[in-house]
């Protein structure tokens, strides 16, 4: 069996994993890593297929809560298999990416990663938003954490101090 580890960017305490099916996809998981660094909380970075290292995805999965991750961000595009096969072999939460390939505008992504069966969720967000992705995963882990949930709090401030500077002109 291949156990080959690819690319991986580790950061010993990280306890959010972004995994993604090829390098193509950063262009869009770039911005989930952005959210993170802004939050200064640590995470660790992996390209990982579900077709064409099906092995290395489950090595990583069945040992992501051992190895002290708590919640899995997953980005895939078209045939996107990755969230729901890494969700079919961890506990842990999985938050998935429908990433937006030239042909069929995500379609066929989203449908991929949000028409789970019933007993194994891969909760999911917007056509490339791995934005909120990240935010939810910041949101699961501040259950446990009032700095972060300070954070988030201020987060939620900015965004709303922003939105009443919004002006219409017509
Ligand atoms: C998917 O195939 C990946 O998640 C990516 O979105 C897509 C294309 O991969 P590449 O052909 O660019 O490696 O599995």
């Amino acid at each position: 069996m291949p156990d080959t580890d690819p690319n991986p960017l580790t950061h010993s305490k990280a306890e959010i994993a972004i995994v993604m099916g090829s390098d193509s996809d950063l262009r869009v998981m770039g911005a989930a890593v952005e959210v993170l660094k802004e939050f200064r909380v640590d995470f660790h970075v992996q390209v990982l297929s579900a077709h064409r290292t099906p092995f290395d995805m489950l090595t990583f999965a069945d040992r992501a809560r051992e190895n002290g991750f708590k919640v899995i961000i997953a980005g895939a595009g078209g045939a996107a298999h990755l969230p729901g096969m890494v969700a079919s072999a961890t506990s842990l939460p999985v938050i998935g990416v429908p990433i937006k390939l030239a042909a069929l505008e995500g379609i066929d992504s989203l449908l991929s990663i949000v028409q789970m069966p019933s007993g194994v969720p891969v909760a999911t967000v917007g056509v490339d938003n791995s934005k909120n992705a990240a935010l939810l995963a910041l949101r699961i882990l501040s259950i446990g954490d009032s700095e972060l949930t300070t954070k988030l709090d201020s987060y939620r401030d900015s965004l709303a101090d922003a939105s009443r500077l919004k002006k219409v002109q017509f």
